[in-house]
């Protein structure tokens, strides 16, 4: 019997991007064992509620084998197996035909946040198409999106801490607990050194016992409270002048726009007492070094969204966090070894092949600048001339709109998108507004659909090609996190891919080559692109993968230090070399420089008609363990017979009021559409919020028209809007999911998938 011994990683599907080291143990090309690796840099070494789950569920008959492709309408589940070679001749072929008819602007890719390592590679294939990276991706609304802006205000989208635990966390709208439970296992250990811990959330959520201060803050309103810190920390003189002075641009500016934010304004806005509001801010700043979190959760907020992390970033400056040794020290892109990159991601992407009158023809890009090709114009030069490497155009920090392309390819305006490749990604359940994503899956304009996947998703079922891909464990890892991470981390593949799935490097390559422009794509798979990546700073894929791990920059890289290229200080890549808590970058993009509050377009102060009906503040996510988005909901893998039902949060004084009681059905409906989930009846909550957890369909209804696999029922965003840009964050175009407006009320006698249950359908 032949066993080997691999060391993994895991991370994304069928793990949850804790980049956990781990060894799997392999007999005759099987995997029999998964177990930690103590060698393995990071201390995130497994998790006991999916972990074990991980053999099972890679040798479930869920796993797609084959291509597919449709012989039936869209939806009606008929398929016909079809070999590689056919697939990729045929959607080389139409896809040839639409280029040549519309251009190859008509082609329109959709993505999920970090499910891949190559995202270089499709940028390299876009741009060799001359498409203007029409790229839908939820990472406009999680994490991409502030970036980006980082990329403007600092000049590096890297925070690093080095060692010390910071005096003082805040916790911003961030379950840690469920979302990144080993950092938060970290934070927990940290203590007494970490003294200091403040958790911003409408929801106490189990964190709330170990937190000092939790403030109950209405949702969509988080910019009021920061801009609120900042005044106080300004007044008191709480802030880092020498810091300040130095290194930081537009201190003034920023002192007279906080000046409008009182505690007691702030508190009117964001429901939390005026002194709550003094007090954490003097907790943050009195506590240093700080770390004050990012969340995805306020990059869901639309309008408004890209506002609370400028205030973030100015907070983070003014405290002297920013600097080095501070809780969140910004780095650049630091050589590995020698003075030499790796080759980095933008070293990949191949901006430059793309033909200027192409740019101006993304997707959005006329009203959302900052991560689509003006935000580039302004912020490459800066970034190259700082630093000697491209910007980064590959990573998520750089997207078209997706609710913009569904409705393209409904409205064929600006012009007609009539192809749509999505790859490791659901967007019926992960996209804003399900019916808008649905009608444009559906629609005839749509000419070509192609889904890469793991497993047979609503998405898919509406797919004219299925495409199985090699998951994690079947495919080798050389990530750069995308340039925003000086490290590069490498691991093996645990087995060879099941049936014929494939690493989807070779989908864009396999395209590229039938399109005529394979010479680019020169590597034979995976591993070949890592060891061309790696010979630069000496070293092999197989080196990297199973002895170095993770491959980090010799000294992290700061505005302090001397740039070889220039020999004086490296300084932050911004137009004034400052931090800028006056963005010439968002300026020179036709923006407010200063961050600002704006009420959320859906709430009950800025629409009171639209609240009598719908009285709620509507917030959904809830991610929880051991879900990954709309992963893992298959019976018999083992993670949804741990979580078989969608739970919605209401306060017990709510619930009361409409009936209900714990473990009752809701139905939860906004202007857009009604699901329904449990209630979870507890005073975690504010009782003017209803939290309901997205992602939710269920697999075992069938997997076709009208069910779509369970797709209509508790799906959170068929309550979402995303199909009026006037409600989107108008620096990034980010859509709302959070602070809407909803009603409830308890669903009597529910059967799932039955027809006459209101939350089961398209058109209800
Ligand atoms: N209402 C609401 N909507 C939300 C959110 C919310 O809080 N509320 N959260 C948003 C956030 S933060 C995010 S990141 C997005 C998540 O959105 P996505 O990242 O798109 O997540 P999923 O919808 O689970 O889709 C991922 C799909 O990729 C497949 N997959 C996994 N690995 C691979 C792979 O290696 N190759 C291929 N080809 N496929 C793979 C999986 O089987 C799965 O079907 O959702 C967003 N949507
Ligand atoms: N188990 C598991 N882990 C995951 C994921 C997963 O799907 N499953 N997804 C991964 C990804 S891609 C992401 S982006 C992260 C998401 O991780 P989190 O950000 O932790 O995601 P959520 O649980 O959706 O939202 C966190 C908190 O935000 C609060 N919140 C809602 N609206 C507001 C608001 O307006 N202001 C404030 N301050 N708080 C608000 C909610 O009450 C909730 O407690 O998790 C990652 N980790
Ligand atoms: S699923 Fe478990 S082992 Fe895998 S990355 Fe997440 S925490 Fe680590
Ligand atoms: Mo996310």
């Amino acid at each position: 019997m032949a066993r080997e011994e691999k060391k993994i990683v895991c991370w994304a599907s069928p793990g949850c991007k804790m980049y956990c080291g781990l060894i799997a143990e392999v007999e005759d090309g099987k995997l029999v064992s998964l177990k930690p690796n103590r060698d393995y840099p990071s201390k995130n070494k497994g998790c006991a509620d999916r972990l074990p789950h991980h053999i099972r569920w890679l040798y479930s008959d869920i796993q797609l084998r084959r291509p597919l492709k449709r012989v039936g309408e869209r939806g009606e589940n008929r398929w016909e197996t079809i070999s590689w070679d056919r697939a990729l001749d045929e959607i080389a072929e139409k896809l040839a035909q639409l280029k040549e008819k519309y251009g190859p602007e008509t082609l329109a890719v959709t993505e999920g946040t970090y499910r891949s390592d190559i995202y270089p590679i499709r940028t390299r294939f876009l741009n060799l198409f001359g498409n203007p990276s029409n790229i839908g991706c939820a990472g406009t609304i999680c994490h991409c999106n502030t970036a980006a802006l980082s990329l403007a205000l600092i000049g590096t989208a890297q925070g690093g801490r080095h060692g010390t635990a910071p005096a003082c966390c805040v916790i911003h709208g961030n379950d840690m607990s469920q979302t990144a439970p080993l950092a938060w296992r970290d934070l927990k250990n940290q203590r007494p050194r970490t003294t200091k811990l403040i958790l911003i959330d409408p929801r106490r959520t189990s964190m709330g016992g170990d937190v000092d201060m939790w403030l109950r803050i209405r949702p969509g309103t988080d910019t009021a409270l920061l801009m609120g810190w900042i005044r106080v920390i300004i007044e008191e003189n709480l802030y880092d002048k020498a810091f300040v002075d130095e290194w930081t641009f537009g201190f003034e500016e920023l002192k007279a726009r906080a000046a409008e934010y009182t505690p007691e304004r702030v508190s009117e806005i964001t429901w939390i007492p005026a002194e709550q509001i003094v007090a954490s801010a003097r907790m943050y700043a009195t506590n240093w070094p700080a770390e004050l979190k990012d969340a995805s959760s306020t990059d869901m907020l639309g309008r408004n969204a890209i506002r609370v992390e400028q205030a973030r970033v100015c907070l983070r400056a003014i405290t002297g966090n920013l600097k080095i040794g501070g809780g969140e020290t910004a780095e650049g892109p630091g050589p590995v070894a020698g003075g030499n990159f790796a080759v980095r991601d933008s070293m990949l992407q191949l901006a430059d092949m793309l033909p200027a009158e192409q740019r101006k023809k993304q997707i959005g890009s006329d009203r959302f600048k900052l991560m689509m090709w003006p935000g580039y114009e302004v912020m490459a030069p800066i970034y190259e001339e700082t630093y000697g490497i491209p910007f980064p155009m590959c990573a998520h920090n750089f997207l078209s709109n997706q609710p913009l392309i569904w409705k393209a390819i409904l409205e064929r305006d600006p012009y007609p998108v009539t192809a749509n490749i999505t790859w490791g990604s659901n967007p019926l359940l992960n996209s804003g507004d399900t019916k808008l994503v649905y009608k444009a899956l559906k629609s005839p304009n749509l000419e070509l659909s192609v889904v890469s996947e793991l497993v047979m998703t609503p998405t898919a079922m509406l797919a004219d090609y299925v495409l199985p891909a090699a998951s994690k464990l079947e495919k080798p890892m050389c990530e750069t996190h995308e340039d925003f991470s000086p490290n590069i981390k490498c691991a093996e593949r645990a087995v060879r891919p099941l049936g014929e799935r494939r690493e989807e490097y070779l989908l864009w390559k396999g395209l590229a080559e039938r399109l005529g422009f394979g010479e680019y794509f020169p590597w034979k798979d995976e591993e070949d692109l890592a060891d061309y990546r790696l010979a630069p700073v000496g070293l092999t894929f197989k080196e990297a993968a199973a002895e170095r791990y993770v491959v980090r920059s010799d000294e992290p890289w700061t505005y302090e230090r001397i740039n070889p290229r220039t020999g004086k200080r490296t300084g932050f890549a911004t137009p004034s070399g400052k931090i800028e808590l006056y963005s010439h970058v968002l300026e020179a993009l036709g923006y407010d420089p200063l961050p600002f509050f704006e009420e959320p377009p859906e709430s009950p102060f800025s629409r009171p008609d639209l609240a009598e009906q719908y009285p709620y503040i509507l917030i959904t996510g809830g991610n929880f363990r051991p879900m990954f988005h709309s992963e893992n909901r298959q019976l018999g893998v083992g993670t949804r017979e741990q979580y078989p039902y969608p739970v919605m949060d209401i306060h017990p004084e709510t619930a009361a009021k409409h009936g209900i009681a714990d473990g009752d059905w809701v139905y939860v409906e906004s202007p857009r559409g009604v699901i329904r989930q449990k209630a979870r009846v507890a005073d975690e909550i504010d009782p003017r919020v209803i939290n309901v957890q997205s992602h939710w369909w269920f697999p075992e209804q069938p997997p076709r028209e009208p069910w779509l696999g369970g797709l209509w029922a508790s799906n959170a965003n068929v309550l979402t809007p995303a199909d009026d840009p006037d409600g989107f964050d108008p620096v990034t175009g980010g859509w709302p999911l959070r602070a809407l407006l909803c009603r409830i009320r308890k669903a009597e006698r529910v059967q799932a998938g039955a027809k006459a249950d209101p939350a089961a359908r398209a058109d209800t």
